[in-house]
């Protein structure tokens, strides 16, 4: 178990000096002088998805690989599960809510802090896109249903029937059970988090998702909150979210991790925290949360609260889906 002491030891500053690149910051009182640790920045190109997104992070690397961004190459990766009837937690097959609409949750974030998001979009297959111009064309971060949906038919988006027969029988079986509230699913865990680090050392994220199936109408989760599924800061590292959406925004989870991570704790530290401090202050049941993360020098930190959380992870060693440690310590 990692203590408060232990946590101080480790990142005392001393400790992390030949590590981090220190940037003092002075406040009236001339003798009293913060150093905040901040990373070197001396990481290689790499891409970190939640589950086993595969395809997800090729693609990303594809784009990296070619001297694309890191807003780019997230972008890029979050579409393949978007568009893929498969994935049954994420765009196109995505499980619709109680009421059988496909509602549709996303965020993205640059390496200069800005971010767009779109929350309860119905009918686009691609609502990581739609993110990325609200970001890009609008004074806004946030657009939500009818409004969403009319900014990405103005931006010339087609819209689709994203609820395939397979969620539609799925859902008819669930409502014929009589099952007309949100439960958890032990099945609606592919919800894509994604972060990169490109050649120029930026690093960017991107969140994806159909949400908590058969959710009540109008539920928004946390992966199109950043902050919550997801947060970049460019002078720290990154972190995306999975799992019960309610959990991770009550405590601000990516923030949190970003935040940790800004302090001195490792990305395996950060994350381990951030789940800690959900376990203590909800009743937990069957849920599950996971948290990816990585900081400025390529470290990455996986956690989950039980077992069956993946990750991909695509380095210059290549792409490989990881089992996260879930190992819960007492807090
Ligand atoms: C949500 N966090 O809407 C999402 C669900 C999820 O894997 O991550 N599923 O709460």
């Amino acid at each position: 178990m990692l203590t408060r002491k232990d946590f101080l030891k480790r990142t005392s500053f001393t400790a992390l000096g030949s590590l981090f690149l220190p940037v003092i910051a002075c406040n009236n009182n001339s003798k009293e002088k913060k150093v905040v640790p901040l990373a070197k920045g001396s990481a290689s190109p790499l891409v970190i998805a939640t589950w086993k997104n595969l395809k997800a992070t090729e693609a990303a690397m594809h784009v990296i690989k070619n001297n694309g961004s890191a807003l780019d190459a997230v972008e890029a990766g979050a579409k393949v599960p978007e568009a893929d009837p498969e994935d049954m937690s994420v765009g196109y097959g995505g499980r619709p809510d109680r009421d059988g609409f496909v509602t549709l949750d996303a965020c993205i974030m640059d390496e200069n802090g800005n971010t767009g998001s779109v929350t309860f979009l119905q009918h686009i297959i691609h609502p990581i896109s739609v993110a990325r111009l609200v970001m890009e064309k609008t004074p806004h971060v946030m657009l939500s249903g009818d409004g969403a949906l009319q900014f990405a038919l103005g931006n010339g988006f087609n819209t689709e029937n994203l609820l395939t027969d397979k969620a539609k029988a799925e859902w008819e079986e669930w409502v014929k059970e009589n099952k007309y509230t949100p439960v958890v699913n032990e099945h609606n865990h592919d919800t894509i988090g994604i972060l990169a680090i490109d050649n120029k050392q930026n690093i960017s994220g991107a969140c994806s998702t159909s949400g908590w199936a058969y959710k009540m109408h109008g539920r928004v989760g946390d992966s199109p909150i950043p902050g919550a599924g997801m947060y970049v800061d460019n002078e720290v590292g990154g972190a995306c979210a999975t799992g019960t959406g309610e959990l991770v925004v009550k405590i601000c989870g990516s923030f949190l991790v970003v935040e940790l991570m800004r302090k001195g704790a490792t990305p395996q530290e950060a994350v381990e925290e951030a789940v800690h401090r959900i376990v203590k202050k909800n009743h937990i049941k069957d849920e599950q949360v996971g948290f990816l993360a990585v900081n400025k020098n390529g470290e990455h930190g996986a956690y989950a609260l039980r077992e069956n959380f993946s990750y991909t992870y695509y380095t210059d060693k290549g792409n490989s889906v990881f089992d996260a440690s879930f190992e819960l310590k007492k807090v």
